[in-house]
């Protein structure tokens, strides 16, 4: 695939003439590649060895090998096929669940600002019944808030007297399969592709959600099959929802739903009721500020309850009610602490985190429990600091986070050890990305089906573009390619 400096367009508008695209390749620094470019320099083995990443020790999965041979299949199911886009957006789980974000965060502005406009003319804003919107998508669906904070940011109460809940399903997509299999409640349960005794001890379908009792087994979310059934070999599997058939007897009505969509859509419904401002964070998970009730109940509780978590079993309990569904609430007066009290609220309940509690409760723990912070900075503070422990890294000055870190996460890092977070929920910010980015099945045999590949590519970003109503400013293109050191089919099978 050409891949050429941006000087090639400059130059050759400022001339009126293609100038040929050869002179202007781009060529990484780092470049192994012997298809373009400078000339591969052959890597030795010692400096094979230290860079090797741990999944380059599989060997190539050896279905994904005896298939992508056969040119008729790697025709059918590959980037080359016609179609591959389409079905690739339409079974990857990832892709509905990062548009549904998108589409949530559109529908909760939207509602802010009619709920803002409907307040100051005295009208009452129309709902529709959420739940049984159909399709896919999210859009066409309306929400109500009742009690929009004006002047966000603004309020008057002071950092500490405010109150954020992280309101989050537990295990979302096996309590949605749990809703019409009763009998596997309390039982070790994954939701994966693979069902049964299909895909025996080698699968690499992967686990999407595990229900708490296969947690005690050390199955997380993202594990193989393969490696779930080591730790807990009569581990229960469960098939996605995306689709299911629902035949209503009242209505005499049969139509396709999505469980995931409907129980969403239900347990935002119930936050919009409540919120003063409200952040999606994900299908199964948004934070909600809820100061100004909070501070009402506050009024006339008795000293020995805590309004707050009254208030948050309150909505626990009418989010059980509608979906059928367990969700956990983490309270505190910040972002950070709301989210770190939920580790403790789950499952099935809601946890307070007080201000007085804060650093003792941070202190076990690693920087990458710290919401924002990856594996990338845990290895960082390791390598330059030592350790990754919340606690060891207290006594470090912000100069030493921030030299180690960089100055925005130093800082960020050394705020948060201290439970100081003073980040306002982003309900009215504005999408700033439209995207489109596939990893997986990408197989070309010459730069003609790459150049057909990235066309596809470019229609799709312009049809999100025209759903999402937006214009685009700037593009930016991102390559990846496989480590010359990872094996040629990864350990993952692209079968669909
Ligand atoms: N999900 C997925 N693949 C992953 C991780 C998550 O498909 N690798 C989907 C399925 C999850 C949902 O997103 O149910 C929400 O993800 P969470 O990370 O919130 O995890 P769970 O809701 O499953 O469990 P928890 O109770 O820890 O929130």
């Amino acid at each position: 695939m050409k891949v050429v400096r941006p000087e090639w367009l400059v130059d050759s508008a400022a001339q009126g003439v293609l100038l040929p695209w050869q002179d202007f390749i781009y060529t990484p620094p780092d470049r192994t590649d012997a298809t373009q470019g400078r000339k591969a320099r052959p890597l030795h083995t010692a400096e094979l060895s230290s860079t090797t990443p741990s999944y380059a020790s599989h060997d190539s999965n050896p279905f994904a090998q005896r298939a992508m041979a056969k040119p008729e299949w790697r025709n059918a199911h590959t980037s080359v096929a016609p179609d591959f886009i389409q079905g690739y957006y339409k079974n990857s789980r990832l892709h509905h669940l990062s548009t549904w974000k998108a589409e949530l965060k559109d529908l909760v502005q939207e509602a802010q600002v009619r709920a803002e406009s409907a307040e100051a003319s005295g009208k009452v804003a129309a709902e529709e019944d959420a739940a049984t919107a159909g399709g896919v998508s999210m859009r066409g669906v309306e929400f109500v808030m009742r009690s929009p904070t004006k002047g966000k940011g603004k309020a008057k109460e002071m950092p500490e007297d405010r109150v954020i809940m992280h309101c989050d399903f537990d295990c979302f997509f096996v309590s949605a399969g749990l809703l019409k299999r009763p009998e596997l409640k309390g039982k070790p349960v994954v939701v994966c592709h693979s069902q049964g005794a299909q895909g025996g001890g080698g699968s690499t379908s992967e686990i999407a959600s595990c229900s708490y009792e296969a947690r005690e087994f050390g199955i997380k979310n993202g594990m193989s099959l393969q490696q779930a059934r080591k730790l807990c070999p009569t581990i229960l599997t469960m098939p996605y929802e995306f689709e299911l058939y629902v035949f209503s007897t009242v209505f005499a009505l049969s139509e396709w739903r999505n469980r995931y969509k409907q129980l969403s859509l239900q347990f935002y419904t119930v936050l919009m009721s409540h919120a003063e401002d409200l952040q999606a964070v994900s299908v199964d998970e948004a934070l909600i500020e809820v100061t100004k009730t909070v501070n009402r109940l506050r009024a006339k509780a008795k000293i020995t309850v805590d309004p707050a978590k009254e208030f948050a079993e309150t909505i626990r309990a009418q989010v059980k009610r509608a979906t059928g569904c367990e969700v956990s609430i983490g309270i505190s007066h910040n972002i950070l602490l709301s989210r770190l009290a939920t580790r403790k609220a789950k499952p099935a309940g809601s946890y307070h985190l007080m201000e007085v509690d804060a650093q003792a409760f941070i202190a076990p723990l690693t920087i990458s429990d710290l919401h924002g912070f990856g594996r990338s900075a845990k290895e960082k503070a390791v390598e330059k600091l030592g350790t990754a422990c919340l606690g060891e890294l207290a006594n470090k000055s912000r100069a030493a986070l921030c030299d180690a870190l960089g100055k925005a996460t130093g800082d960020t890092l050394y705020n948060a050890i201290r439970g100081i977070d003073d980040k306002i929920l982003e309900s009215d910010k504005p999408r700033k990305s439209v995207s489109c980015e596939i990893n997986y099945g990408i197989r070309f045999e010459s730069n003609e089906q790459a150049e057909v590949f990235v066309r596809q590519m470019a229609t799709e970003v312009r049809k999100r573009l025209d759903d999402a109503q937006m214009l685009g400013r700037s593009i930016t293109v991102k390559v990846m390619k496989r480590d010359p050191t990872a094996p040629v089919e990864p350990p993952k099978v692209c079968f669909y």
